[in-house]
């Protein structure tokens, strides 16, 4: 039987209206309205069209936002210097620095930079420890967004066997991390593994984080399991995700599509932490 496509474009439409709603009432008891600054550095497309959709989905919910636009020659102390105004800056709730950044510039120092309590893309060691030890924290958006959509179709993870693709601090970390603390049995799985088709057939939830176009073929899912593909692959003029997604949606009980999957939550959740933020819950 072919798989239900979880469409993550609809889910996180309507993330967006909810959200829209709740900015209103925000407003009018008065309370601030939450802002967001996006800091792009260098003019990669891909991050330019990532920072240009965030900017829309902001104007679209009532979220203040601002762009920080920096050439890829700018230099670290430079950048520290606009993280230190953004931390002070009372209209800013959140901060997003749009990775990757130019090789020249040191991240992780960047990112330590950001005050945690406005890190809503949660890479802040602070963020990424209480996650672990499973404290309230801003948590990165694209396995944020995974989680919505696994609730979204009443999945529960607890007792199933998870494999992760992908070990990266932006998803595949942080995923493997939220699917363990719904008690799922995690397997994370990176370039060293020996056996990955063997690994993934035995997943009930099957993550693919990897940056490979169709990498994981029809006969690497277990019939029924829930298919998550993160992967955005640009080949010639089309958009690929990690998984072969004609064949594979015959074998999946429930598979996301590229585009108008993870990518679309992925936003979502940046908006959803940013009102947090705002509303000063996880601090
Ligand atoms: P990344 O930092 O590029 O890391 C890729 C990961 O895949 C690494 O852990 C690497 O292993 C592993 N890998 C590479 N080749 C492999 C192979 N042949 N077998 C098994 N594992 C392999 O990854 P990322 O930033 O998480 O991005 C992954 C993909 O997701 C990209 O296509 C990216 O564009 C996309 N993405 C989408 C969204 C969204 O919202 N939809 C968000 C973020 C990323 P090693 O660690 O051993 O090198
Ligand atoms: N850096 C992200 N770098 C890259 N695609 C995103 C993303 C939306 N600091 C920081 O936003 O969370 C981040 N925080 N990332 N990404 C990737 C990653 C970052 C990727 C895709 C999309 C965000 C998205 O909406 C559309 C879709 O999948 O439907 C398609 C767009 C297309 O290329 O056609």
């Amino acid at each position: 039987m072919a798989a239900q496509i979880i469409d993550g474009k609809a889910i996180a439409k309507e993330i967006r209206k909810a959200l829209a709603e709740k900015i209103k009432v925000l407003l009018e008891q008065g309370k601030p309205r939450p802002g967001l600054a996006v800091v792009l550095v260098g003019d990669d497309p891909a991050s330019n069209l990532y920072v240009n959709m965030k900017k829309k989905a902001c104007k679209e919910v009532g979220i203040y936002s601002e762009e920080h636009r920096l050439p890829g020659t700018i230099r670290q102390n430079e950048l520290l210097g606009l993280i230190d105004n953004l931390n002070s800056d009372a209209k800013i709730h959140g901060i997003l620095v749009q990775l990757p950044l130019p090789k020249s510039l040191d991240e992780q120092e960047i990112i330590n930079r950001i005050d945690p309590a406005k890190d809503v893309d949660g890479f802040h060691p602070i963020n990424v420890g209480k996650l672990c030890i499973g404290e309230k924290a801003f948590i990165p958006c694209t396995p944020a967004g995974i989680m919505h959509m696994i609730d979204t179709i009443e999945y529960n993870p607890s007792g199933k066997k998870a494999v992760v693709i992908g070990r990266s601090n932006i998803v595949g970390k942080p995923m493997a991390q939220l699917l363990l603390q719904r008690n799922a049995t995690v397997t994370l799985c990176h370039s060293k593994t020996k056996d990955l088709a063997a690994e993934c057939r035995q997943a009930d939830i099957l993550v693919a984080a990897v940056g490979k176009p169709e990498m994981v073929k029809a006969d690497w899912i277990k019939p029924g399991a829930v298919v998550i593909d993160v992967g955005i692959n640009k080949v010639g003029t089309k958009t690929l995700g990690d998984v072969a997604f004609e064949q594979a949606k015959n074998a999946a009980g429930w598979i996301t599509p590229v585009p108008g999957g993870v990518g679309p939550m992925t936003i979502a959740m940046l908006l959803n932490s940013t009102v947090n933020a705002c509303e000063s819950v996880f601090y």
